[in-house]
């Protein structure tokens, strides 16, 4: 008996020891579970949180930009460079695309794994953007639009967009052209086109295609694309010079197409502007643009503002307190006729 009483007595002391071993065993197993949770969650969320600064403390902002094959590129890119720096608590890391997508979707790569705080995407076209987006978004990195806008059904890809309303500009300068021609009067067109499937393509295209629509009279006699630069603008202009005879306007959809075709028509000894056979009708109003047309060369420029490093600021401030920016913001634009451009309105031009 006393042998039995001492083996259940035993056998109790063994139960509860286990006991204690075996939850004690638990807690650790579970404490370190957690733990490794929350490494795995600050590995995430801290550095891909879309508010990581960098270990200088500098908020970290990739730039996709288109190129720099325009006056008014140049100015941008200058307004994204001037409002970015270290002084002010930025890291910019700036990426020229060359006009080429391929080396956007690389850069955007580049920017996602580099972890930093903000992609800003000046897309050089509208459509294409949907993967590579999707890998920022997952990389919880927030993308901000500039300039031209990107198609997709899904606009959760990025935060928000700035930029002009560039079917509007088109509009702008088909009311000029109203004015000045009438409606129904015969009008032959010359239309330069910007590089295609930009939005400032896009919508400068659609602003003329309204008024053809509209207006009996009008008709583009050709439409060819000068990709923005004035080398092909220049080319395209020497190849449409052959071949008509007449042209009443050239619409040409910006600043530097327009320089490359005045230096096709002055080759040409064709006559253009105020004082000529061809009224020139240009977009951006760059500086350069603006001296054009105050000497008659451009008949009327419509404004293009290029100066979105603060604003691209501005939203960035807004998000870093927590706020949510507009999703879609248009810049107020103007445009000049060379009939009333004066010389303090080119004085007051910034770019
Ligand atoms: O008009 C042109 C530039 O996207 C608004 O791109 C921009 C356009 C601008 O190359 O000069």
């Amino acid at each position: 008996m006393t042998s039995n009483a001492g083996a259940r007595r035993f056998r109790r002391g063994y139960i509860r020891v286990k006991k204690i071993f075996l939850t004690g065993l638990c807690f650790l197993i579970f404490a370190f579970s957690s733990c490794q949770g929350k490494n795995a969650d600050s590995a995430n969320g801290g550095e891909a949180g879309g508010n990581a600064v960098n270990s200088d403390g500098l908020i970290v902002v990739g730039f996709s930009q288109v190129g720099a094959e325009s006056d008014w590129r140049m100015a941008n890119t200058k307004s994204m460079r001037e409002t970015f720096t270290e002084a002010k608590g930025y890291r910019l890391i700036f990426r020229d695309a060359q006009q080429k997508q391929e080396n956007q979707i690389a850069a955007i790569r580049s920017f996602i794994s580099q972890k930093v705080t903000y992609i800003v995407l000046a897309p050089v076209t509208e459509d294409g953007w949907d993967t590579v987006l999707k890998e920022a978004k997952d990389a919880g990195i927030p993308v901000i639009v500039v300039d031209r806008m990107i198609k997709t059904q899904d606009n959760s890809l990025y935060t928000c967009w700035i930029g002009a309303d560039f079917r509007k500009e088109g509009g702008t300068a088909v009311a000029w052209m109203e004015k000045n021609f009438g409606t129904d009067r015969r009008l032959i067109i010359a239309h330069l086109q910007g590089s295609l499937g930009s939005s400032a393509q896009i919508g400068r295209t659609e602003g003329l295609q309204a008024g053809i629509d509209k207006n009996i009279g009008w008709r583009v006699a050709v439409r060819d694309s000068g990709d923005f630069t004035q080398v092909k603008g220049k080319e395209v202009t020497e190849r449409i010079l052959k071949q008509y005879e007449r042209i009443d306007v050239l619409y040409c959809e910006n600043d530097n197409m327009a320089f490359g075709a005045i230096e096709a028509m002055d080759a040409a000894r064709w006559t253009y502007g105020v004082n000529g056979a061809t009224t020139i009708i240009s977009f951006d109003a760059t500086r350069a643009g603006l001296e054009a047309t105050l000497e008659g060369k451009i008949n009327y420029n419509v404004e293009c503002n290029p100066l979105h490093g603060p604003r691209v600021e501005e939203i960035i401030r807004q998000m870093e307190r927590g706020e949510i920016p507009s999703k879609l913001a248009y810049v107020d634009e103007i445009a000049f006729d060379a009939k009333t451009i004066t010389r303090a309105d080119i004085d007051a031009r910034s770019y």
